[in-house]
C-alpha cells in the first residue's frame, strides 16, 4: 500500500485530497497544527467521516519547525508528499508577511531539504498559485507566463516555486508545481470571497443575517472546484516526468457577476446603486450588500485566467464542474447548516 504524507490536511485541499487518496486505497498520513482548541468544521468532519475507519492518520507538526518535518517524513516513511500547508489568505500576507514568508516559502524549503536528506525518490507535489501571476503581463496564463505578484503571500509562493524547480534540476528529484487558479467547496475558509458570499447570502434569505460587506466588486477570478483540483495534484505526481502545469478553468468572472449567479440561484432579486466603493446592493429596497474600505487590499489582482492545455494534454485532466455547480454545491451545504 503506497503511503501519502500531505502537510496542510486539515485545509480546503487537504479534506478533498485525503478522500481522493484514500478512495484510490492509500495510506494517508496528515499533518495538523497543534491548537489550544480542536479547531474547525474541518477537523470535526475529519474525525467524524469516513477517515475514522479508513488508513488515515493524524500527526501533529508545522511547517515553520525543521525538525518537525524532518522527523515526521523520516517516521512516516512516505512515497509521495504533497505540500499543502499555508497561510493562504492573501489579505492577511499584508499584515503578517513574515509569518506568511516562512510557512509558505521556507516551509517549502524545510520540506524538499527533508525529501533530499531522507531518500531522494520521494515524489513532491508544491501547491503554487496564480497569485504568482499578480498584475498579470498576458492574457491568458500559462506555464511560460512570468510571474509579477502582487502580495507577501504571492511573493512566498513565487519563491516556492523556484525553489521546486531548482532541487528538481540540482538533485534530479521527482519534484512538480501546480500553478492552480482558484479553487472553491463548501469547505472553503470562511475569510475567502466565495464562501463569504454565499455563506451571508444564504443567511440572508433566511433572515439570519441583514448585511453582507465587501470590498472590491470589480476583480475578476477563475474559478474552479477544489475537487477536480485534487485530482490534477495527483495526477502530475503520476506522470513520466516531474514537470509544472496550470489548472484552471479558462473561464473568468468578476465577483458582481459571481453574486448576481448566486442570488439568482437563490431566487433574491437585486438592484445595484452607485458606483465604486459606494455601489449597494438592494433588494425591495433594502440594502443587503455594501462595500467597505476595510475589505480592500493595499495592491490587487485585477484580472485573471489561466489555459490549462497542457494538463489537459499531458495529464489528461480537464475540470468537470462549471460555476453553476460550484454556487450550488456550496449553497446546499450552506443551507443544510442553517
Ligand atoms: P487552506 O484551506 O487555507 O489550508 C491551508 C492548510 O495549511 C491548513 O490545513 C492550515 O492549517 C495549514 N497550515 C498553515 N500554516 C501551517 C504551518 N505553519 N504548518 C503546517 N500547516 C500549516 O488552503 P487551501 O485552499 O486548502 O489551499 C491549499 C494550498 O494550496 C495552500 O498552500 C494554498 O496557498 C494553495 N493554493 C490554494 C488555492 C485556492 O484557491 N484554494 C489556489 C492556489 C494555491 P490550520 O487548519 O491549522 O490553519
Ligand atoms: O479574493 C475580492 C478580493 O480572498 C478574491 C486564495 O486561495 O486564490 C485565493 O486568493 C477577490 C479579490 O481569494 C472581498 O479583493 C472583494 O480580488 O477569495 P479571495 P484570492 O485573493 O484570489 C489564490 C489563487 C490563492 O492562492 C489564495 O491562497 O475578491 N474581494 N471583497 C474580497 N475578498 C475577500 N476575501 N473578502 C471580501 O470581502
Amino acid at each position: 500500500m503506497k503511503k501519502v504524507l500531505i502537510f496542510g490536511v486539515t485545509g480546503q485541499d487537504g479534506i478533498y485530497l485525503s478522500k481522493f487518496l484514500l478512495k484510490k486505497g492509500y495510506e494517508v498520513h496528515g499533518v495538523r497544527r497543534r491548537k489550544s482548541l480542536s479547531n474547525s468544521f474541518r477537523v470535526d468532519y475529519i474525525n467524524s467521516t469516513i477517515f475514522k475507519k479508513k488508513k488515515f492518520f493524524l500527526h501533529f507538526g508545522d511547517v515553520t519547525n525543521s525538525l518537525s518535518v524532518l522527523n515526521l517524513i523520516k517516521k512516516i516513511k512516505p512515497k509521495e508528499i504533497y505540500n499543502l500547508a499555508a497561510q493562504s489568505y492573501v489579505a492577511d500576507s499584508f499584515n503578517i508577511p513574515k509569518l506568511t514568508t516562512n510557512a509558505d516559502a521556507l516551509g517549502t524549503l524545510r520540506i524538499l531539504e527533508s525529501i533530499i536528506k531522507i531518500n531522494k525518490r520521494i515524489k513532491f507535489y508544491q501547491a503554487g498559485s496564480s497569485e504568482m501571476f499578480g498584475k498579470v503581463v498576458e492574457i491568458p496564463q500559462t506555464e511560460k507566463t512570468p510571474f509579477y505578484p502582487r502580495s507577501p503571500y504571492g511573493v512566498a509562493k513565487v519563491y516556492s516555486h523556484w525553489i521546486t524547480v531548482n532541487y528538481r534540476e540540482t538533485y534530479k528529484i521527482f519534484a512538480c508545481n501546480g500553478i492552480l487558479f482558484n479553487h472553491e467547496s463548501p469547505f472553503r475558509g470562511e475569510n475567502f470571497v466565495t464562501k463569504k458570499i454565499i455563506k451571508a447570502l444564504c443567511k440572508i434569505k433566511f433572515k439570519k443575517q441583514k448585511k453582507l460587506f465587501l470590498g472590491n466588486l470589480y476583480s475578476k477570478r477563475d474559478w474552479g472546484h477544489a475537487e477536480d483540483y485534487v485530482q490534477a495534484m495527483w495526477k502530475m505526481l503520476q506522470n513520466k516526468y516531474p514537470d509544472d502545469f496550470v489548472i484552471c478553468t479558462g473561464k473568468q468572472y468578476s465577483i458582481k457577476e459571481f453574486i448576481n449567479l448566486v442570488l439568482k440561484e437563490l431566487k433574491i432579486p437585486i438592484k445595484w446603486k452607485g458606483k465604486g466603493i459606494k455601489e449597494k446592493g438592494y433588494t425591495n429596497n433594502k440594502c443587503i450588500i455594501e462595500c467597505s474600505k476595510k475589505n480592500l487590499r493595499p495592491t490587487e489582482v485585477d484580472t485573471i485566467i489561466g489555459d490549462y492545455s497542457k494538463a489537459r494534454k499531458i495529464l489528461k485532466w480537464r475540470p468537470k464542474h462549471d460555476i453553476k455547480s460550484i454556487i450550488r454545491d456550496m449553497i446546499d451545504f450552506e443551507i443544510k447548516n442553517i
